[in-house]
């Protein structure tokens, strides 16, 4: 009660003196904020309050390391957030001197920073100092300064509007290196702009990998120029019927460089021996049948193959992760390889084997689905769970590492309940509880040291566009972002309940078609945010 009448008089002080001098706003006026109660997700490793305020508003400026163009870039980033959220302009760098605080971004190498994407974020009354290793570091600090700005300007008495940040100190850094999510744009294709607002909001939870599952049965989604036909004939139409899509070499490229940008690594997949129906229309020669298939628009799995013993079909596929590997930057190419049903084992074996080593000539690591932990693979290969922990122990026995993605707990596409719209249930439903209430770090006694990250997979038999993929992806995958980043300690439902609350006016602003969940209280939460209804 004391605090509030003081914070009011000075409150009214200011404002006089602002309304007289025509000048910079002293003290702020704002609701209690507090940086350890906000609702940040990933939660930070660290973080200590100190109770007062930081004003954002049009007098703010930012200001980054001399001739650091990345960390000017990533600057320029958060200026442009900064815009679409309070549509306040804050310059960087400018020469002009700033009357207001300062954002800095600083280059440091002090040791609590250094691996490659810690950050520290540390806000006081005037400033904010945003320090890292790399630019990559100060990338994800700039999502949880985004997270903390308030929806709304919250400063009652100024006669311009102010956005409080809570003051205090976050360090913070992942517990793993690959925090990926998977988009299958080949059962149905999705849009370069869909992708990139994939990208936007996973960006946003600190996710930093995007596999894209760029063949399958029933569609071929990326160009390859000595192969023309795989997109002409492959690419033409989805399950269902639709009339399919890919993307050209130029629209992969537009991709990866806007994932880039956001400090995420495009993992492509072309999946076989299995999976390759739509590649085996485009081409007959590769199944070794004789037979020319028809294009496939229906849902069912492993009933295609490549002929494994023929080299045409090894010069095509090192065709294929020649071009690809080109205009991939990231060091991983997936090979798929999974529900190779109709292959048989010696020849499956051999086949993953050898397409090892074009991976490797192309200077790419391989990912393959679990099922290739059988294979006769070296350590630089990685498994990716998503079934057979027998097959993934087979590869942890090699000293491969393992990408967690067990189906029955971080399936994007399993169905919430038996009300869902869209998705499947072959692996369980997974409500919103269920798909945050489980550790990667403990599951089927896979050692944690073998363990590179987590990946959550869409894939999309059931969804035709945006909207549909959001219902799906949102809101588990933003837990699974927090499985990523935040150590087990440190991870609690009941807690990360209400802060997953608090999402929803950033899905809302975002137009995010995010699924309603009843285990969540979306409008009631403890931080005042309201669900805009403007929108
Ligand atoms: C299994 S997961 C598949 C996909 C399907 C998915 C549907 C995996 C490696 N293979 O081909 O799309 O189930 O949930």
């Amino acid at each position: 009660m004391k605090a509030n009448v003081v914070n009011f008089s000075l409150g009214v002080i200011s404002f006089l003196l602002l309304v007289s001098c025509g000048e910079k706003k002293r003290e702020l006026n704002f609701p209690e904020t507090n940086l350890e109660t906000t609702a940040f997700i990933p939660k930070p490793l660290q973080v200590t309050a100190t109770k007062d305020g930081f004003a954002l508003d049009q007098f703010t400026a930012i200001s980054t390391a001399k001739n650091n163009s990345e960390f000017e870039a990533v600057a320029s980033f958060l200026a442009e957030k900064i815009k679409g959220k309070t549509n306040l302009n804050i310059p960087v760098n400018s020469t002009i001197e700033n009357k207001g605080g300062t954002i800095y971004f600083k280059h440091s190498t002090d040791e609590n920073l250094n691996t490659k994407e810690a950050y520290r974020l540390a806000i006081s009354k005037d400033s904010v100092i945003l320090s890292a290793n790399t630019s990559e570091g100060a990338f994800r600090g700039v999502q949880t300064f985004r997270q903390l700005i308030p929806e709304k300007a919250n400063d009652t008495l100024a006669s311009y509007p102010i956005w409080t940040l809570p003051t205090g100190t976050i360090v913070d850094r992942p517990i793993y290196e690959y925090r990926g999510a998977m988009l299958d744009v080949a059962r149905h294709f999705f849009s370069v702009q869909d992708v990139k607002k994939y990208i936007d909001l996973l960006a946003y939870y600190k996710y930093n990998v995007l596999h894209l599952h760029l063949s399958d049965d029933q569609g071929w989604r990326i160009e390859i120029k000595s192969w023309p036909k795989l997109t002409e004939i492959g690419g033409s139409t989805e399950v269902g019927g639709g009339p399919g899509g890919f993307y050209t070499q130029d629209d992969y490229k537009e991709i990866v460089s806007y994932a880039a940008k956001h400090y995420m690594t495009i993992v492509p997949e072309i999946d076989m021996p299995g999976h390759t129906n739509a590649a085996s229309v485009s081409y007959p020669i590769l199944n070794g049948n004789g037979k020319t298939p028809k294009l496939y628009t229906g849902m069912r799995v492993g009933f295609s193959t490549l002929d494994t013993r023929k080299d045409t079909v090894y010069q095509f596929i090192d065709d294929v992760v020649r071009e690809i590997s080109a205009i991939t930057p990231g060091p991983y190419f997936h090979i798929g390889g999974d529900e190779s049903d109709v292959t048989k084992k010696e020849d499956y074996l051999y086949f993953v084997k050898r397409v090892e080593q074009i991976v490797q000539k192309h200077n790419k690591r391989l990912i393959g689905w679990d099922e290739v932990g059988q294979a006769d693979l070296s350590a630089t290969s990685i498994s990716q769970f998503w079934r057979h922990a027998d097959f993934v122990k087979q590869a942890i026995d090699k000293k491969m590492k393992v990408i967690m993605s067990p189906a029955n707990k971080a399936y994007l596409d399993m169905k919430y309940d038996s009300l869902s719209k869209h998705g499947l249930k072959w692996a369980g439903f997974i409500p919103v509880d269920a798909g945050y209430q489980w550790h990667p770090e403990d599951y089927e006694d896979i050692p944690k040291e073998s363990i590179l990250g987590i990946e959550a997979p869409l894939w999309s038999e059931t969804i035709t566009n945006s909207n549909e993929l959001e219902y799906l992806a949102f809101p588990r995958a933003i837990g699974y972002a927090e499985l990523g980043w935040t150590p087990k300690e440190n991870r609690n439902w009941e807690d990360y309940k209400i802060r997953l609350a608090n999402q929803s006016a950033y899905l809302e602003r975002m137009k995010v078609n995010y699924y309603n969940s009843p285990l969540i209280d979306w409008k009631k939460n403890d931080f005042g945010i309201e669900k805009l209804k403007d929108l």
